[in-house]
């Protein structure tokens, strides 16, 4: 491979006015059509037996009027297809072939790099029944906006339907999508990160309910207007969820959660309903598998909010000599309990959406290794071989970047080289570690549950709750510092219930009710235990005390003994916020950590907790009426405990 300058990789000139697909036939079935040829009887009908999807899409063509109409299929031809013509428009720069294959570098529009919280709107008939940490708006009204908004806003472009299964095919906990996107980006991140194409249609019976998500970008093309690398309109961005009648629609925004529908706005915000509705659980948690040396295997979920490190726990090699961690999941589970009175979880997702900055051999090789080809990078920086790079990969930057705007980057030019939400786009499959119950249709039986997120001071590396009403406040009770995963200001510490505060569908304090009342059919013996933990705790000088990654095992595997184990084991304390390692209990062998420490990692500061007690209870006042009264109790009794 000759070395070529990364101005070789620059976006070429949008040579190509609209996104002219051959009008060809793929397969068995023909794909592209005219949106005459849509309403014409006998067209949709030869790709799908579901009527109520035909009368979508052909009203849905009506309302946005697309030049044409793209059925995806989810095959490789197409996905190469639409990188090709995405690379041909100067919207994906395609990687260095030998470096990193069937690989693309995507660059966002400047104003388009995160999901947008503000504009985010869950639409239920009346406002109570948003709640507290949602922005609300009334649906009829919000669908009249909507129909404005997208009323021809697909001029100029195609349309692709793109049939999707969150979860494995064929599994009873799974559910069937249907996204509508003018984005062959939002194609190309829907066929790695779901079941996408036929797989997920040949499920949709006559009968079969779907969830009919709608997307744009919102910039319609006139007659020969050129396109631009990343069309969106962030003025006019909203995304709007309707839980009762299960749709979702999203104008404006291409970027990550906005515009990928299966993540966070049917696998979290939708299922979250439905979850309630029919006594299940939608999460925003990571699912690993763990052996321990006698080869007993456990499976632990973890919430943390985003960018907190869950596809780096999801994925870590274990410091404990002769553990095994497998990933079954990095940021979505769907837990539902069992006939035996478990909790089993299923990983909705089919790739990693991973924060790329902080990725590195050190930090994560096994996401190192899902990312070397077949991949998709956004908003991360282009070295002159044409291969990606961001802040955190290497100690030393490249020579010669370009940075995630497009523009020549050194150490020097004072911004980051990678935006530091950058994602990268695996295919799970990829990945290492990737446990074989990744695909299992009645997923995994979890014996513990981690609560989490960057605490600087306060909470202590890890805590057992003593009862599952315990847990569930653990859970309501987590915050952490902001990231740059969403818009707003980095740093500041901020309430993220179940670190769900962005995800929840519906009134939260109808949430937190929700999980007690599953929690009560569970069998006492069989259901997870819940714990808290911090892996970000600093001493006085404002250093990590715990090294954190690959040690993180060590909690995990303390956790997994507590959780079983009698008091006359000793390997937890009982204490005024629950049950503290016992010292010595974490297995600190081969790492370089006093127990002065550990005795304080393990440990809390009761005037620092009354603080947190008393910020925890104005946060809930917030729920009113909703919030379970269990919460108070608990909340007493620990406040008595603390002035014992
Ligand atoms: C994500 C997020 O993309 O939580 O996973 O923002
Ligand atoms: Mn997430």
């Amino acid at each position: 491979m000759q070395p070529v300058s990364a101005s070789s990789y620059a976006p070429a000139p949008c040579a190509v006015p609209t996104q002219a697909h051959a009008q060809h036939e793929v397969g068995p079935m023909r794909k592209v059509f005219s949106k005459e040829d849509i309403p014409q009887e006998g067209v949709l009908e030869a790709w799908t037996v579901n009527s109520d999807l035909i009368s979508w899409v052909r009203e849905k063509v009506s309302l946005c009027t697309p030049d044409e109409v793209y059925l995806c299929d989810g095959s490789d031809e197409e996905y190469t297809e639409l990188c090709d013509l995405s690379v041909e428009k100067g919207s994906f720069i395609k990687l260095d072939e030998t470096l990193r294959p069937n690989s693309y570098l995507v660059r966002s529009d400047p104003d388009d790099v995160a999901r947008v919280e503000s504009k985010t709107f869950i639409c239920s008939e009346s406002k109570e029944d948003a709640g507290p940490t949602n922005n609300w708006k009334d649906p009829s009204v919000m669908k009249h906006e909507l129909q404005g908004k997208f009323s021809e806003c697909m001029k100029g472009r195609t349309m692709y339907v793109i049939p999707f299964c969150m979860g494995p095919i064929g599994s009873p906990m799974s559910k069937i999508g249907v996204e509508i996107s003018d984005s062959p980006y939002v194609v190309c991140n829907m066929k790695i990160m779901t079941r996408m194409g036929e797989q997920a249609l040949d499920k949709l019976t006559e009968a079969t309910p779907f969830i009919p998500c709608i997307h744009s970008v919102g910039q319609p093309l006139a007659h020969g207007e050129q396109d631009v690398p990343w069309p969106c309109n962030p003025d006019e961005t909203c995304i709007a969820h309707f839980p009762e009648t299960k749709e979702i629609w999203s104008f404006g925004s291409g970027y990550g959660g906005n515009a990928l529908l299966g993540k966070k706005c049917l696998a979290l915000r939708i299922a979250s309903v439905m979850a309630s509705e029919e006594g299940w659980l939608a999460e925003h948690m990571l699912i690993l598998k763990i052996t321990n040396s006698d080869s007993e295997v456990k499976f632990i979920t973890g919430a943390f909010p985003s960018a907190c490190g869950k596809t780096n726990l999801a994925m870590h090699t274990p410091t404990i000599p002769g553990c095994k961690v497998e990933c079954v999941g990095d940021d979505i589970a769907w837990l539902h309990p069992g006939d035996d009175g478990k909790l089993y979880a299923i990983n909705p997702e089919a790739g990693f959406f991973g924060v790329a900055p902080g990725t590195s051999m050190e930090s994560n090789p096994n996401a190192m290794k899902s990312l070397t080809e077949n991949c998709l990078f956004t908003n991360v920086a282009l070295t002159p071989a044409g291969d990606v790079w961001w802040e955190g990969m290497t100690d030393v930057p490249p020579d010669g970047l370009i940075d995630w705007r497009g523009n020549p980057w050194t150490p020097e030019s004072g911004t980051t080289a990678a935006h530091p939400n950058a994602r990268f786009t695996a295919p799970a499959s990829q990945c290492p570690v990737i446990a074989d119950e990744f695909d299992a249709p009645d997923g995994v039986p979890i014996s513990a549950i981690l609560f989490g997120g960057r605490r600087p001071g306060t909470i202590p590396l890890a805590c057992m709750a003593r009862s599952w009403e315990e847990g569930v406040l653990m859970g309501a009770s987590v915050s952490s510092q902001k990231t740059a995963a969403a818009e707003g200001t980095v740093g500041e510490i901020r309430h993220d219930p179940f670190a769900m505060k962005p995800f929840i569908g519906y009134n939260a304090g109808d949430y937190f009710r929700h999980w007690l009342e599953v929690g009560k059919g569970l069998d006492p013996e069989g259901a997870p235990k819940i714990f808290s933990v911090n892996w970000f705790r600093q001493d006085q000088e404002g250093n990590f005390m715990w090294p954190g990654f690959g040690d993180n095992s060590r909690v995990l595997e303390w956790a997994l003994k507590a959780a079983s184990a009698s008091e006359a084991e000793k390997l937890y304390v009982d204490s005024p916020i629950g049950l503290l390692p016992a010292p010595g209990s974490i297995d600190t062998r081969g790492i370089n950590i006093d127990a002065g420490t550990m005795e304080k990692l393990a440990s809390f500061d009761p005037t620092k907790w009354e603080a947190e007690i008393a910020g925890n209870r104005d946060y809930f006042e917030t729920f009113g009426k909703t919030l379970p009264p269990v919460f108070s109790k608990i909340l007493d009794a620990m406040e008595e405990d603390l002035q014992v």
